[in-house]
């Protein structure tokens, strides 16, 4: 497979996916239960040698739902569901079945490469691990001598050996490392932590009735959230859904209503308003603050609500009546990526504050507590060092920002400034920030004050472009990875480890050797004297038979009770139960409770630009022969009406410009979406021209998306962006 050949024809590509679409789309049901099936690939020929299958999960994005490898004379020809992880309910999606030009791909980075030229000029020489390896450690510590081990920052992408790149950013001595994080749930993880103590996981099958609200699960793939969705509908459950697009999830709901974009607090808050004044659910003695709440909502009625938002008053009002009719089974579904808007954390305070109006935590149907089945984190020793800073660089900056992840924009902004002190190092692993944070050409400004950018990716994606050496890690299919715990509910918290599949391809190598290699030639080698091996080992330690199991499972689950966990105990907030009314907020100068503020309104001419998912790509990892045929290049999406007064008709070449930058891509004229708000998916217009298959198609909206933020955690803001389109002649 060297010349990155296609093992496995794209039309039987599309016939494999499509059937996995069908058990994901609910079809069969989705509790599948007993053997993993011995039965051989379809359409592999027995005479072609011997069919062999191999657990592992999948990597194509952050569910990592169980999986089967089917191999056949040392490639990998397809990829099967494995039917005993609960939490994917024994379904993969057409990514995951499109894993095999993830790692068969001809794009793959083959060996280390060193910049000669400019940045981003594309000159690159190819060099020996031995010299790349020798360098970055190299440069790594000159900058640590210079500007304190601080000057580094380090970006550890979702993966199960992102772990190891946190213990080398600890062990070298930066606090300065922030993810995907910030890009993306902050705000909601904020919100419910700050309201019920931690992050819950909705009980979505055996809920009789949904809100959801800035989230589309049925595109948008949340295990075990999407399959259960579509199940819990067939049980009864009433589906009401707010988006200012005609989402898949719109599609399968009862009700949808096409909300003005960023007015989503203002039906929740008149939702409270109602809810309160049946006074059915109000349970002030499992509550800090009920009483103050209830004079805070005394304003927001429906009727008012219906003004900010284009939602009916008398369905604000219907739907208040029918979820208190079917609380405590009903919720508001907490969502994911809450990167959207400046008060973001506020927003989801609003809805977390109706779940707990409805007394549904910890019960069926409801949220329920986090778990995971008890996986250790083996102990590894922190040096400190005495000329370090007092703290990670954007630290301040937001109220409530997360010590340990902090804020790619705030620091990204820090950088710039060089205050309070200079970073001018940067480690990534599994990253694409160029694509997937706001403001590009910011990024890229950034780098100015960059001495030194090693990325570790499978790709030249578009941040591996502007690096000084880029080193090409393998594959999760190539892997041998530690034991990785996936959170859930009780039902479905697990645990799995990945072996390798197939073997390294070209120069590729796991995260772990080149940090192994690293360590030993930047003075701390004994951090990283372990095997993977030695490390499970440690991760399971008081698990009987954990690693067995998941030798034998592939999966490994330690079911315990689900509902019903705190009983009586106090929830890990400041006052022990539900704050409504929240005291931190209150010290750190925040509204204690959310208080409504109406959104910019475009102005003529002008739209809101808002993100969201497809089902066929994760984020930025678009460069996939199998899963561009269901999308070659992204569109604009544009309401007719709209269209027309510009004098747009579809496929028109349109430029989008904002404050931030402007990029062109094709027009497509969408029914479902409202009028003043345009969308566009992301991942495209590629500056990258290794990634073949999206480099220049379509636009990039991280060019376009403005530099805003979540004012209490530091989270993006991608909906803030205003926008003008015009037509390219
Ligand atoms: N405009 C816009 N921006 C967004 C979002 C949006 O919806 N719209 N979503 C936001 C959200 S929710 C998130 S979580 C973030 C995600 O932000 P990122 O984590 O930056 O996004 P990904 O596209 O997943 O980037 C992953 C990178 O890892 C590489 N990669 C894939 N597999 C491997 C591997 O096995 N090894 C290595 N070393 N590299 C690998 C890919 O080639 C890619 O370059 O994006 C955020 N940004
Ligand atoms: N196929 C696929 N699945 C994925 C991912 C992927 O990239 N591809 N990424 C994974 C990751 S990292 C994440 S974080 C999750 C994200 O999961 P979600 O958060 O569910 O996904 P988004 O598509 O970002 O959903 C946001 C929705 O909010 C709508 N919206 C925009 N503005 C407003 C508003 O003001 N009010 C309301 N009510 N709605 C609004 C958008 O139109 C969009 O449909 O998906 C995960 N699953
Ligand atoms: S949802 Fe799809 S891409 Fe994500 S882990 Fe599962 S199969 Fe893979
Ligand atoms: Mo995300």
């Amino acid at each position: 497979m060297q010349d990155g050949k296609t093992p496995i024809s794209r039309r039987r590509f599309l016939q494999t996916s499509m059937a996995a679409a069908a058990v994901g789309a609910g079809l069969q049901s989705p509790l599948v239960k007993g053997l993993v099936p011995r039965v051989q690939a379809a359409g592999s020929r027995p005479d072609q040698g011997e069919i062999t299958s191999h657990f592992t999960a999948c990597d194509m994005c952050f569910n990592r739902c169980g999986m089967i490898a089917r191999k056949q004379n040392g490639v990998i020809k397809k990829l099967d569901p494995n039917p005993k992880c609960l939490k994917s309910r024994g379904m993969i999606c057409a990514r995951g079945n499109a894993a095999v030009k993830h790692i068969y791909n001809p794009d793959r980075l083959k060996y280390p490469l060193m910049r000669k030229g400019k940045r981003g000029e594309g000159n690159w020489e190819r060099v020996s691990w031995e010299e790349a390896l020798d360098y970055t450690a190299e440069q790594l510590m000159d900058i640590a001598e210079k500007h304190t081990r601080c000057g580094v920052m380090f970006t550890p992408g979702v993966d199960s050996q992102a772990r190891f790149v946190q213990q080398f950013a600890d062990v070298f001595g930066s606090y300065n490392i922030t993810n995907h994080e910030s890009l993306c749930l902050l705000s909601r993880n904020r919100a419910y932590l700050d309201t019920f103590g931690e992050v819950p996981y909705p009980d979505v099958l055996h809920s009789r009735y949904i809100i959801i609200a800035g989230a589309n699960p049925l595109e948008a793939f949340i295990t075990p959230d999407t399959t259960d969705l579509i199940e819990a509908k067939k049980n009864g459950c009433r589906i009401v859904v707010l988006d200012p697009r005609f989402t898949r999830t719109a599609a399968l709901a009862h009700e949808w209503h096409q909300i003005r974009p960023g007015t989503d607090m203002a039906f929740f808050l008149a939702l409270c308003h109602v809810i309160v004044k049946g006074e059915r659910f109000c349970c002030p003695d499992k509550t800090f603050g009920y009483d103050k709440f209830v004079e805070h909502v005394a304003k927001y009625t429906p009727e008012w609500a219906e003004k900010e938002c284009g939602i009916p008053a008398r369905d604000i009002s219907r739907i208040a009546h029918e979820i208190t009719e079917a609380a405590p089974r009903a919720m508001v579904y907490p969502g994911r990526r809450t990167s959207d808007y400046e008060d973001s954390t506020q927003i989801r305070r609003a809805m977390a504050i109706t779940n707990v109006l409805l007394d549904n935590w910890d019960r069926p149907g409801g949220l329920l507590a986090s778990r995971e089945v008890g996986v250790r984190s083996p102990f590894y020793h922190i040096p400190w060092y005495d000329d370090n800073p007092f703290d990670r660089v954007e630290a301040g900056k937001a109220s409530g920002l997360f010590d340990d992840i902090g804020s790619f924009q705030l620091m990204r902004e820090a950088v710039i400034s060089g205050e309070p002190y200079p970073i001018r190092g940067w480690f990534s692993f599994k990253t694409n920030f160029m694509q997937t944070a706001p403001d590009r050409q910011k990024t890229i400004r950034m780098l100015d004050n960059i001495d030194f950018f090693v990325n570790i990716d499978i790709f030249m994606s578009d941040t591996a472009w502007f690096a000084d050496v880029v080193l090409p890690g393998n594959s999760f299919l190539e892997r041998k990875d530690p034991v990785h715990p996936l959170q859930g509910s009780s039902a479905c918290a697990c645990a799995f480890i990945r072996d390798p599949v197939v073997e390294d391809m070209f120069e590729s190598r796991p995260p772990f050797w080149i940090l192994q290699e690293l360590s030993k030639r930047m003075g701390f080698g004994e951090s990283f004297d372990f095997t993977i091996e030695e490390y499970r080992k440690k991760q399971v330690e008081g698990l009987d038979g954990a690693l067995e199991i998941m030798h034998r499972d592939g999966i490994y689950f330690n079911p315990s009770k689900v509902y019903g966990i705190y009983a009586g105990s106090p929830l890990k907030t400041l006052s022990g139960v539900k704050e409504i009314y929240n005291q931190r907020y209150e010290r750190s100068g925040d509204d204690p409770m959310p208080v409504y503020r109406r959104p910019s309104n475009p102005p003529e001419g002008q739209f809101r630009l808002v993100v969201g998912r497809t089902a066929f790509f994760t984020q930025s990892r678009t460069n996939n022969e199998l899963l561009t045929e269901f999308m070659e290049e992204n569109t604009l999406h544009m309401h007719p009406e709209s269209a027309e007064r510009l004098g747009l008709k579809n496929n028109d070449l349109v430029e989008v410009a904002s404050r931030a930058g402007k990029d062109r891509l094709r027009l497509e004229i969408d029914e479902g979406i409202e009028k003043r708000t345009v969308y566009m998916a992301t991942g495209f217009g590629s500056l990258s021209p290794q990634m073949s298959l999206v480099y220049k198609k379509g636009a990039s909206i991280a060019e376009i998306l403005e530099d805003t933020h979540d004012e209490i955690t530091g989270n993006a803001a991608m909906h803030e962006t205003l926008v003008s389109v015009r037509k390219v002649s």
